[in-house]
């Protein structure tokens, strides 16, 4: 903690690929395991501890099958000591029961969304029952939940969910304001702020602009105390009429704020401490 009462470190995010962006519209979004996992290695190196994962097939679209989920959570591991968090919420098409085998793969940590809410012309599906489910399964298996907050109502239901199930796995709380999705809550500063005193006592949070949100929240989101998340599951452009080159450039943006605000980018160690996950061996750089 620093004199503000704000956490020393900035914990950092990366979310690569998402389930929403085409490899033919998007040449640069990484979807093959060798794409993510040098993404991966990429963005621990300018200042990622977490890497937010949805994985895609052999055609390059999302999928939630078990084997490619594995290989990539093993080629990650291998290759880094990011905080590997699957996404549960996948793509608005998939079934709960796919979500919920995703935790089959054995996480670290997983993505948990309180609440449905449209997305674009999509609906994304959360109901009460399956909130439940993901947050019992993730107690019994041990995997940190990363609650998605998508609405101010959303932390109402992290408020019932905890005061009914209990705390997560580790204890601690840790929520992620997702903004400017069209359909939820949007991209400001006003909106973040609205969020803060809504969320659990002792919980921390990060906070995600999605397109042209990105940086006014990164940096709303660092004056209020909170962590970082960002990648091309939700930024494509990085400034206006510029493509975002890949997600390690979002990483060292999100990483140059965070040292300007005096909060520099927390390791994957520490991030495995704040977050209530078991320390893992550090993998050796490559020469
Ligand atoms: N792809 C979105 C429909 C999550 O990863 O948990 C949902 C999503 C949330 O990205
Ligand atoms: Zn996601």
């Amino acid at each position: 903690m620093t004199p503000t009462g704000f956490p020393a470190g900035t914990l950092i995010t990366v979310a690569p690929t998402g389930a929403e962006s085409a490899k033919a519209d998007v040449p640069a979004l990484p979807v093959t395991v060798e794409e993510v996992v040098a993404t991966a290695r990429d963005c621990q190196a300018v200042g990622a501890a977490v890497i937010h994962l949805h994985i895609r097939d052999a055609e390059t679209r999302p999928t939630l099958d078990l084997g490619y989920v594995r290989e990539v959570v093993a080629a990650v591991r291998e290759a880094t000591d990011l905080v590997v968090q699957l996404s549960t919420g996948g793509a608005v098409t998939d079934p709960f029961d796919a979500r919920l085998a995703v935790l089959d793969a054995a996480p670290d940590a997983a993505s948990l969304s309180l609440g449905t809410v449209n997305f674009g012309r999509d609906v994304f599906s959360n109901p009460w029952d399956l909130i439940v489910e993901l947050h019992t399964q993730m107690q019994q298996r041990g995997i940190v939940p990363e609650y998605e907050v998508f609405d101010l109502g959303h932390l109402a239901t992290l408020a019932r969910l905890l005061d009914r199930h209990g705390p997560p796995h580790g204890g601690h709380v840790h929520a992620d304001l997702v903004m400017g999705v069209p359909g939820g809550m949007p991209g400001t500063a006003q909106a973040l702020t609205a969020c803060l005193p809504f969320l659990p006592a002792g919980a921390t949070f990060a906070a995600t602009g999605v397109g042209r949100t990105s940086l006014p929240v990164m940096l709303a989101a660092l004056s209020a105390g909170g962590h970082l998340r960002v990648g091309m599951e939700d930024t494509l452009t990085y400034a206006p009429g510029e493509p975002v080159r890949d997600n390690a450039q979002l990483v060292a943006r999100a990483a140059g704020l965070a040292r300007i605000a005096q909060r520099p980018p927390m390791s994957t160690s520490d991030a495995r401490t704040l977050l209530g996950i078991s320390p893992r061996t550090p993998v050796e750089a490559s020469p």
